[in-house]
């Protein structure tokens, strides 16, 4: 009997598109069904109709700057060619001086934001860091704005806390949380998603050995939402990782929010399955919540569904919760690994179609995230175009001066005009959105904004 079915068709999918449109959480055996299928078409389908349901119509990107204030790194991560040693050829540690200048370009370039990460900088005492976030808001004020600073991974809020010598081995939440606060009083108002990489221990000691694990880079992280402190998360994957790792590592993200959200009052449905191993390492108590089901309140991030307003969480019985409406991840931004310059330089790295299945998967699994990054500097521009189609409702921002890895040969100089991403956007078929880090829309008069007040 000829059939009309495209050649990469898959029944299979059947199941899981019937759990996308009633807004389920799908397992990790969903995922590796995704991972596995020749239908890539169908998986990128399937991933549209989850964005589209959030984020109808628009795509994301913001001016922001990256920093990077010292490449000196007392680790020697093997994916990664961005550190050096004392005394190597090219490190380096930008001085106050020059922080204020880069606070200054991002002012006069209207940025709205400054991404700041480095190295675990052995050398630099905890002042430092205040010093620096308190030196941006000063310039920023100066120039009659503000700049958000989305500064320091988990694992560099660790490390600050074993340089300010507060780190207690068995109280480390509360060492966090001391650190983060002392950061957040000085203007932090974000943390950004790296250093996450695989949570797996086998990859964590294969190539970056020595770094936290994942338990205490989400005790970061849930520090900070339970602060208010709302982050980013991110997953370098397509080194020595395989794809049931990388849907575990999903699985454990998505836990994590579960519990944010709870915090902020949202409902859930009850505990799917447990997948073994996963409560005990987030130490996670909550019930399943998603934003994907039809119906479900959005976060504040997510803007179009509410015209910008924060949306009262659903009602629940327990007074207990939090008041606030901030302190969850907004993102997940799936990271290529990038050989280019690394130990790891041997290996080919993950294809195009790989990370544009990545992207799409993060969209399904993680159903209780609003954003999903398509971070063009490592995915390429014309890349990140398409993923806006598979999953990826943001592209990041103009960025500027990048040091953490160079695609093909490029330098530390990489930045895309506002015209660019605003013309990738159109050209890819969404309206674009500037949005400030914490996703509100923005509205501006060359390099003056203003975040967007909705009636
Ligand atoms: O922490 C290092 C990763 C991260 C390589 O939060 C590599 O909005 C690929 O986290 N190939 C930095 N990745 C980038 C990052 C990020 C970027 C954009 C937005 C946000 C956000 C976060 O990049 C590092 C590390 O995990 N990394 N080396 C590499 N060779």
């Amino acid at each position: 009997m000829p059939t009309c079915a495209p050649p990469r068709a898959d029944a299979r999918l059947d199941a899981i598109r019937e759990k996308v449109l009633a807004g389920e959480r799908l397992s990790i055996d969903d995922g590796m069904l995704l991972y596995e299928t020749p239908d890539l078409w169908g998986v990128f389908e399937l991933a549209g109709i989850v964005r589209n349901r959030l984020h109808p119509g628009v795509a994301y990107y913001n001016i922001n700057r990256h920093l990077n204030y010292s490449n000196i790194c007392a680790l020697s991560c093997k994916f990664c060619e961005f550190y050096r040693k004392k005394g190597d050829d090219g490190a380096y540690t930008h001085d106050m001086d020059s922080i204020a200048d880069e606070a200054r370009k991002a002012c006069e370039s209207g940025a709205t934001e400054i991404h700041v990460v480095g190295g675990l900088q052995p050398y630099l005492p905890f002042d430092y860091y205040t010093d620096l976030i308190r030196t941006i808001k000063r310039v920023a004020a100066e120039h009659g704005t503000d700049l958000h600073v989305k500064a320091f991974t988990a694992v560099e809020i660790v490390h600050l806390a074993k340089i300010a010598k507060k780190y207690k081995r068995d109280n480390r939440r509360e060492s966090i949380r001391l650190i983060l606060t002392e950061l957040k009083e000085a203007g932090l108002g974000s943390l950004p998603g790296g250093g996450a990489e695989v949570f797996d221990d086998r990859v964590h000691d294969e190539t970056h050995k020595g770094k936290i694990r994942s338990d205490e880079w989400l005790d970061v992280h849930m520090v900070a939402h339970e602060l208010g402190l709302n982050t980013n998360s991110t997953i370098l994957y397509g080194h020595v990782d395989n794809r049931r790792e990388r849907l575990v590592h999903m699985e454990i993200l998505r836990r994590a929010q579960d519990q944010a959200l709870a915090r902020l009052g949202y409902a859930g449905q009850e505990a799917g399955e447990e997948t073994e191993g996963i409560t005990a390492i987030a130490g996670i108590d909550a019930p399943v919540i998603t934003l994907t089901r039809p119906g479900t309140p959005q976060t504040p991030t997510v803007s179009p569904r509410t015209n910008g307003r924060i949306p009262e969480p659903p009602k629940q019985s327990d007074a207990s919760t939090s008041s606030t409406h901030s302190g969850y991840f907004q993102t997940i931004t799936p990271l290529p690994f990038i050989p280019d310059g690394s130990e790891l330089e041997h290996l080919p790295g993950p294809s195009g179609l790989e990370n544009m299945r990545t992207i799409a998967i993060a969209r399904l699994m993680l159903d209780n995230f609003p954003h999903v990054k398509a971070f063009w500097i490592m995915q390429t521009l014309p890349m990140a175009q398409i993923m806006l189609d598979a999953g990826a409702d943001d592209i990041d921002g103009t960025v500027v001066w990048y040091d953490i890895t160079k695609v093909g040969g490029s330098d530390t100089h990489q930045e895309v005009t506002v015209p660019v991403l605003r013309r990738a956007i159109r050209e890819a078929g969404y309206e674009p959105v500037e949005r400030d880090t914490l996703y509100r829309r923005v509205e501006r008069d060359g390099n003056r904004w203003r975040v967007r007040s909705e009636p």
